[in-house]
């Protein structure tokens, strides 16, 4: 029996015994109970949401199979507990498969989830919106149509450059969307959050793969992204949200076991943290089957960042301020 199936056995008896579904980590991977992927972490309140793709491809099945969408709370990053799924690609009638990356963010009180799936009708990949009162769902389309289609984008040919969304509220109260494969593309968002407001940009990144992630800390803007396949994380930094970025190299090395590293960084609790998924998880973990881990992120003085160190042993619980 491999590590997965002990660990799946004993979250099912904890269940049956009626303990709540919390998983009590032990270092990377975080959840090891099921296969993660893209992970992108929200700070609402005293608690972090961590949402993920669920990569379901049975072993040795190579390429990705997603459905859904899955959900996780912590207040100490260390001890994570899943929510009932907030997401499935059939929540989008327009569209037919893959619940690849996404991200959530509050605005007014609503939460908005914007994802990547494969457009029913329109060829290629698309990034649509689902909203909800409430961090953990249940989710429903905001729109009833893709946000973004790959014929809104032409600096690609490829058909699956709309992917990868991460949405970012500046302090003035503006929205921004960044997105792509390939080439990494951003907008405006209109302040109801589910329509562009103004043209597509197209950013020109040193050896840019996919998974944008925009966020702020202190007076510095981040741009982190995939660069090269197998993927390595590189990042950007800026005095705006609209740039320009200056190229700042490396931030997080190959993982090995994994084509591809998909980043979140957040501050918590006065700590910084580095989000990622690789394909560790004992058995037939890798990269289609991927699992979530969470590190250290240290900044310089200066506000670049110290390269990460990624580790089986994870992170410490981040205590209250
Ligand atoms: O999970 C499917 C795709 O793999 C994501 O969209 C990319 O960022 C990569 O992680």
């Amino acid at each position: 029996m491999n590590q997965l199936k002990i660990i799946f056995l004993s979250v099912l008896t904890l269940a049956a015994l009626g303990k709540p579904a919390i998983a009590q980590t032990d270092g990377n991977p975080i959840i090891k109970d099921k296969y993660t992927a893209d992970p992108a972490a929200m700070v609402y309140g005293d608690t972090v949401y961590l949402y993920a793709g669920h990569d379901e491809a049975p072993a040795p099945k190579d390429g990705y199979m997603m459905h859904e969408w899955l959900c996780y709370t912590s207040t100490d990053m260390v001890n994570w507990k899943e929510r009932s799924i907030p997401l499935n690609v059939k929540d989008f009638a327009w569209a037919k498969a893959d619940a690849w990356a996404s991200q959530v963010i509050e605005h007014d009180g609503k939460f908005y989830w914007y994802a990547a799936v494969e457009h029913g009708t329109i060829r290629g990949k698309a990034i649509g919106v689902a909203v909800s009162d409430n961090p953990i769902g249940p989710f429903k389309d905001a729109r009833g149509s893709a946000l973004i289609t790959n014929d809104m984008t032409t600096a690609s040919k490829s058909f699956w450059d709309d992917i990868d969304p991460s949405v970012f509220m500046d302090v003035d109260g503006q929205a921004y969307l960044y997105w792509g494969n390939s080439k990494c593309y951003w907008a405006k968002l209109k302040k109801n959050m589910i329509e562009l407001d103004g043209e597509i940009h197209t950013l020109e990144l040193p050896n840019f793969t996919e998974a944008p992630w925009i966020h702020k800390h202190k007076d510095w803007y981040y741009l982190s992204f995939a660069i090269q396949f197998p993927e390595k994380i590189a990042y950007a930094m800026s005095r705006k949200a609209t740039g320009p970025w200056i190229y700042k190299g490396i931030l997080n090395e190959v993982a090995g076991n994994s084509n591809t590293n998909h980043q979140s960084i957040i501050d918590f609790k006065g700590k910084s943290y580095f989000i990622y998924h690789n394909g560790s998880l004992p058995g037939d973990g890798g990269s289609f089957r991927r699992s979530v881990c969470v590190d250290n992120l240290y900044y310089n003085e200066d506000g670049s960042i110290k390269r990460i160190i990624m580790t089986t042993e994870g992170i410490q619980p981040s205590k209250k301020l």
